[in-house]
């Protein structure tokens, strides 16, 4: 199982997307196991964001980002980072596909509704940034046996 960090962003805040894009992750089967709504400090913002540090758009980005409330979600699954990826879609709401979550509710390159972890080093380091230790709840959920087929011994 992996767990992934997830931010919908203060467009989609804002524009009252949460409760849409999180269906989209419960109707994959992916498991929700942590929430938080937030308004991202600067200093926050600065170690989330700090492998794009000195890029054009760093200054716009941490100020759109620390702007008003955002919803972070820990979200659990097999393949949880490369799904969830998958399903944002390209980064730029104008390129991203339809389908995707950046596809169908937006048109901009910044303000692009949704972050997620690009890779199980930084789920790792983004939840640590944003969830304290128990803020992240492990539950069993009984429809599991029906999300996996674990007929083979291990769930798939
Ligand atoms: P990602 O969110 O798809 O992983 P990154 O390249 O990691 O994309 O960029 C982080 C965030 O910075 C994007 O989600 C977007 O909000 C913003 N961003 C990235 N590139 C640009 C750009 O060229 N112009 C404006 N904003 C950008
Ligand atoms: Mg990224």
């Amino acid at each position: 199982m992996e767990t992934t960090l997830i931010i919908l962003k203060p467009d989609a805040v804002q524009r009252g997307l949460m409760g849409r894009i999180i269906t989209r992750f419960e109707e994959k089967g992916l498991q929700i196991v942590g929430t938080k709504l937030m308004v991202i400090s600067q200093d926050l913002a600065a170690k989330h964001y700090e492998s794009h540090k000195g890029k054009p758009f760093y200054d716009g980005l941490v100020k759109f980002m620390t702007s008003a409330p955002v919803l972070v979600l820990a979200v659990r699954g097999i393949g949880a980072i490369a799904i969830s990826r998958k399903m944002m879609g390209a980064t730029f709401g104008s390129k991203a596909e339809p389908g995707t979550i950046r596809g169908d509710f937006g048109v901009s390159n910044s303000f692009n509704l949704i972050h997620g972890s690009d890779s199980p080093e930084a789920a790792e380091r983004e939840l640590s940034l944003f969830f304290a230790s128990g803020e992240v709840i492990n539950h069993d959920r009984a429809v599991d046996r029906w999300v996996y087929d674990s007929s083979g011994g291990k769930p798939e």
